[in-house]
């Protein structure tokens, strides 16, 4: 039986809410409609009803809504990885995971974003450093970083020496260096000459001293040759 129109008008207002229930774009979103959703993995649309994503949400960090587009905690997934797959990502929300520079990016293009990014060593020692500012460019402009902002939560600023560099792997070099920064680093990153933060690295056990440079590093809170034991970068609306 066909609608009539003057029914589809009725129903009009109601269709329009329900899709904004059903689609929403990042954690915020869900975060608005029902403030007490716990931190997990959430279906989120990035750009309309046919792009649904899984993601983790952050529901607690400084008053929660944060959509986490990268997650290391555990080793059990391998970051070292071409191009393709950091373009649409890999891994497991409810896990590691890399959502993939273009739903980064299609986010980043309708919002303005801040970003925060968590991490805690062995020892159990939490810290965190958040920036008023984050985007990424579009593919034909490298998915070019752009932060700014810097606030302290006790790990430094390790990021904004990133700021500006487009996106590099080990089969597509676009770095500020010489050499292959994604080959020497083993991982896949805004990388420049080469980093000061590489959440993309080797996962490790802390230090080893075996070999620095490649580990899941964030410089100014602990150095070469430490590898955190989890970071998490997550990104939510300017209010
Ligand atoms: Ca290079």
């Amino acid at each position: 039986m066909k609608m009539s129109p003057l029914i589809i008008l009725l129903f009009a207002p109601l269709l329009i809410s329900g899709d904004a229930l059903t689609y929403p774009i990042d954690c915020s979103d869900i975060h608005k409609q029902n403030q007490s959703k716990p931190s997990g993995v959430y279906t989120i649309y990035p750009v309309g009803d046919r792009s649904a994503v899984q993601v983790y949400c952050d529901m607690e960090s400084v008053g929660g809504g944060w959509t986490v587009f990268q997650r290391r905690m555990d080793g059990s997934v391998n970051f070292y990885r071409p191009w393709d797959q950091y373009k649409f990502g890999f891994g497991s929300a409810a896990g590691e995971y890399w959502l993939g520079l273009k739903n980064i990016q299609f986010l980043a293009n309708e919002r303005r974003y801040e970003l925060l990014v968590d991490m805690e060593d062995f020892d159990g020692k939490k810290v965190f450093a958040r920036y008023s500012s984050f985007s990424v460019g579009t593919e034909c402009d490298g998915y070019k970083l752009q932060v700014s902002g810097f606030i302290d939560g006790g790990a430094g600023d390790s990021l904004s020496y990133h700021n500006g560099q487009k996106f590099s792997t080990f089969d597509k070099d676009q770095d500020s260096s010489s050499s292959n920064c994604a080959k020497i680093r083993l991982g896949g990153f805004w990388y420049k000459n080469c980093h000061y933060a590489n959440p993309n690295g080797v996962y490790r056990w802390g230090a080893d001293g075996s070999i620095n440079y490649v580990g899941v590093e964030w410089y100014y809170w602990k150095g070469w040759n430490y590898s955190l034991k989890t970071i998490s970068m997550k990104i939510r609306p300017v209010q």
